[in-house]
């Protein structure tokens, strides 16, 4: 076994303090000697670490960090190095299953395909393909979204497709779409060696995105630390480190981003040169943010008066800003209008389109750009705009078929909708792929019985017999990470590739190659009668994803498989102008705002009313940014006298998401084993709890048990991390979701996980504790937090 450090207790590893560059450190983890070594990045989360994984007589036996990596030198945090365990899990799903007599039985591949495939045939011919509902992951790769994408809008032409990027990065699209009119991070992660000041809203990004807190601890530990804006309620690790952290209450950060834009505006510190000639909307923004003088700020949000002072201070005095948005903001109230705010902060001082100027309305699952890219979530393929005829029939030459083939009526159909829709009936078939919403969907109760109707076939693509799965009628063993091949993006747009290095166990196939088969048996034909899907390898989707990007902002032209595998990542734009990718976009100040560019018309941020094709013409922009500003609007959910207390969720440095790899994982189970809920020390007094008492925690929807863990987050707040379902059965109910409300963003419609109204009481002595503390080990909020 060779081990570079215990990732478990030494979490971010050594300083390698910055010194004209990002000093290069390659972490392994390898239970024994590899016989060889297959290029890849890591699949834990967006940050996108390149690693190589460790192959011996057929098995992974371990992973090494990329020295020559863009993104982390070498670096791999503890699910990096620990996640891979999970593909060597005997409990891989190894055949298909069917439900026969109400249980899932083991069948053929055969058997299983005719299932689905009857059973679309007789929907499309019954109802249209309005009655076939896909809903996928942030977790596969470019060349299985696409080819999903393309036999969805060209073969059955439903509008009927989203992934769970719904949940996780649908703000993130929604509000680059709303600002610069497209998709698509404007920095680079080297932004970060260099920035005097970054601005974490929202983030814990020490614990979710380890390797690039890794880069910024060592800004911290070299010449010229930046400082720290962190916007959190929570005393998280990355607020640890913060020059100034602002702790609102939950929901409010319009209030707090609009306090900040304020005094930015009125220290005189704007760039007016900039907002003249690259901006629109400035006067209106100015208009609506001088509501929010500090002290109204404090009354609503609690963030006190002079810390919004020295933090609006130190963002209108710096000459570079490294801002990051993640779901504190997208899973919050008024997501999108509070993500533009940030974007706000940067157009009003001129800090974008260079060096250590930064945005990133970040992503969270390792693969969440590319479901948006190729349209497998509510999009179109490479950011063409639903609304534009021009931008279709460009589509639909490229698959030779008829423009109406293609729904473009309305915009896609958001995931939120499709479950409404499975619920009401009219959706007969929903085919899931990598992603798990009996856990992570909110509201469970609601979601079960959904999946559980009888006029609704439920198909299920995993790896694991999942708490969806088990509720399937048909289920798909999939290949996963490290058994097939293919490439993804992370947030600076940085693309990778990762070349299969095992075969997968049993029966389990790529989903490229289930979603190409079920092609075929559906016998989807362009206009000419041949195949409507004209690949059979990876490498064949990826050289046709390739002319769909051709000419748009995410141009993948000027890449290929020998290219990406001979270096170690390439950020797109990379085509004939650019051969070897871009790291910043609108250098020039030029947006892709025009109306033959933009990716979306708009929307107006409070209702969400979609601004038509001939009111934009009338704004036209013309390249210009959209300044957009948003007021206060209280939330759907608030504490009264019977649920007093705001709940949100979130996560631990250790799990991801529902656990089906990282609970695989030994060491990362046993450092995080069990769910808990968070409180103040104020409240834990006020009823009664001491650490590691059962908790039960109420909502309008459900109720949860969890061990209690005191202090870290402000009085009148819980915290739960949304990690942990039943598939280890846990004998209690403990899934967060079960308590969370069904209410989406107007803009993005992503779903709003991180506020409802709880009420707790003490359920019994600390028995069932068994959370990490038993290993000196804190999950993620340690300190105390002030008001
Ligand atoms: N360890 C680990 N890393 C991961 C993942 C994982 O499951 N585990 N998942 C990946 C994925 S898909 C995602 S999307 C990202 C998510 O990464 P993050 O967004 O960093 O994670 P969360 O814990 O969901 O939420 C972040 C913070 O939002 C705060 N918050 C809650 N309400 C509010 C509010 O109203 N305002 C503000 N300003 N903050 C609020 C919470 O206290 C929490 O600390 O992580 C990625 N990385
Ligand atoms: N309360 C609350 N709820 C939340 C959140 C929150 O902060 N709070 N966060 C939301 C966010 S940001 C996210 S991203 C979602 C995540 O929620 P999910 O997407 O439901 O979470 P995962 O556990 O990652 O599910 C991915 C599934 O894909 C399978 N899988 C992995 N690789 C492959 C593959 O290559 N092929 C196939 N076919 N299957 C594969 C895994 O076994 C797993 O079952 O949760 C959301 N839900
Ligand atoms: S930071 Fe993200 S991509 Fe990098 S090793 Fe950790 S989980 Fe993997
Ligand atoms: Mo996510």
């Amino acid at each position: 076994m060779e081990e570079t450090r215990n990732s478990i207790t030494d979490i971010w590893g050594e300083r390698t303090p910055y010194k004209g560059d990002w000093p290069v450190r390659v972490d392994q983890r390898t239970l024994e000697e590899p016989d060889h070594w297959v290029q890849s990045a890591c699949v834990l989360c967006s940050a996108g670490c390149g690693l190589d994984i460790g192959v011996k007589n057929g098995r992974i036996v371990g992973v090494r960090g990329r020295a020559v990596d863009a993104v982390n030198h070498g670096r791999l945090g503890p699910k990096g190095l620990h996640g891979w365990v999970a593909n060597n899990s005997p409990d891989r799903l190894k055949t298909p299953l069917i439900r026969r007599n109400g249980k899932l039985t083991a069948a053929s591949w055969d058997e299983a395909m005719d299932v689905i495939v009857k059973k679309s045939k007789e929907i499309i011919e019954k109802h249209t393909g309005l009655g076939i509902g896909f809903y996928t992951s942030g977790q596969l790769f470019i060349e299985d979204y696409y080819t999903l994408g393309v036999i969805g809008k060209a073969g059955i032409g439903t509008p009927h497709m989203d992934g769970n990027t719904r949940l996780c990065t649908a703000t993130s699209a929604a509000a680059l779409k709303v600002s610069f009119g497209s998709d698509g991070q404007p920095g680079s992660y080297t932004d970060l060696d260099t920035t005097d000041v970054i601005m974490h809203v929202g983030h814990n990004i020490a614990s979710q995105q380890t390797v690039l807190w890794m880069r910024i601890l060592d800004r911290l530990a070299g010449p010229n630390p930046p400082k720290l804006i962190v916007i959190d309620p929570r005393a998280t690790y990355t607020a640890e480190k913060a020059t100034v952290h602002l702790a609102p209450r939950v929901g409010t950060n319009i209030p707090v981003m609009n306090g900040l834009l304020n005094l930015i505006i009125q220290s005189g510190r704007t760039d007016n040169g900039y907002i003249e000639a690259h901006t629109v909307g400035f006067e209106e923004l100015k208009a609506i943010v001088s509501k929010w003088p500090p002290e109204r700020v404090e009354a609503i949000s609690g963030v006190p008066a002079d810390k919004l002072r020295a933090a609006a201070e130190i963002l209108a005095s710096t000459n570079t800003l490294v801002s990051t948005v993640l779901q504190g903001v997208y899973q919050s109230m008024q997501a999108t209008a509070a993500a533009v705010q940030v974007n706000n902060v940067h157009l009003i001082r001129g800090l974008i389109g260079r060096p250590g100027c930064g945005i990133y309305q970040m992503n969270g699952q390792p693969t969440a750009q590319n479901t948006r890219e190729t349209g497998a979530d509510g999009d179109m393929p490479a950011f063409r705009n639903w609304d534009n005829r021009e931008h279709i029939q460009q589509l639909a030459d490229l698959w030779n078929v008829d423009i109406d083939t293609i729904p473009h009526w309305a915009p896609p159909t958001h995931a939120m909708q499709l479950f409404r829709y499975a619920e009401q009936g009219s959706i007969k078939l929903l085919w899931i792929s990598a992603t798990n919403p009996a856990v992570s969907m909110p509201d469970l109760a609601r979601i079960r019985k959904i999946l559980q109707k009888e006029d609704l076939l439920v198909i299920v693509q995993d790896c694991f017999m999942n708490e969806t799965a088990a509720l399937a009628d048909v289920v798909l063993p999939a290949a996963i990470w490290g058994e097939k091949t293919g490439t993804f993006t992370c947030v600076d747009r940085t693309v990778h590739i990762s070349h299969k290095a095992v075969e997968p166990p049993g029966e389990a196939r790529a989903d490229l190659d289930i979603f190409i088969e079920y092609a075929r048996r559906m016998d989807f034909r362009d206009k000419d009668g041949a195949p409507l899907i004209k690949w059979n390898s990876p490498e064949e989707a990826f050289e046709a994803w390739k002319a769909c990007t051709k000419g748009r902002p995410c141009d993948y032209t000027g890449m290929s498989y020998a290219k990406l595998s001979e270096g170690s990542g390439i950020q797109w734009p990379c085509n004939e102008q650019y051969p070897n990718g871009t790291p910043h976009l609108y250098c020039d100040g030029v947006f892709n705002t025009s109306f033959e560019n933009a990716e979306t018309f708009g929307y107006d941020l409070d209702t969400g009313a979609a601004i038509t094709a001939e009111a934009y013409k009338a704004i036209n922009p013309n390249g210009k940014a959209f300044i957009k500003g948003a007021d206060y609007i209280p939330p759907a959910e608030e504490p009264n006298d019977d649920y007093p207390l705001w709940l949100t969720t979130g996560r631990v440095v250790y799990h991801f998401h529902t656990r089906t790899k990282t609970g695989r994982a030994k060491a990362l189970q046993e450092a995080a084993p069990d769910a808990y809920v968070q409180i103040s020390e104020a409240d834990a007094a006020r009823y009664g709890i001491a650490e590691g008492d059962m908790v039960e925690v109420v909502s309008r929807r459900g109720k949860v048990l969890e061990p209690a863990r005191i202090g870290g987050i402000i009085p009148g707040h819980v915290f739960i991390p949304f990690h942990y379902g039943y598939w280890d059965d846990p004998g209690r109910s403990r899934a967060a979701n079960e308590l969370t409300i069904t209410e989406w963003d107007p803009v993005s419609k992503q779903p709003q996980f991180k506020y409802a109204a709880v009420k707790i009481s003490k359920a019994g002595e600390g028995v069932l504790h068994k959370i990490g503390t038993a290993l000196g080990i804190v999950n993620d909020q340690p300190q105390k937090v002030e008001g």
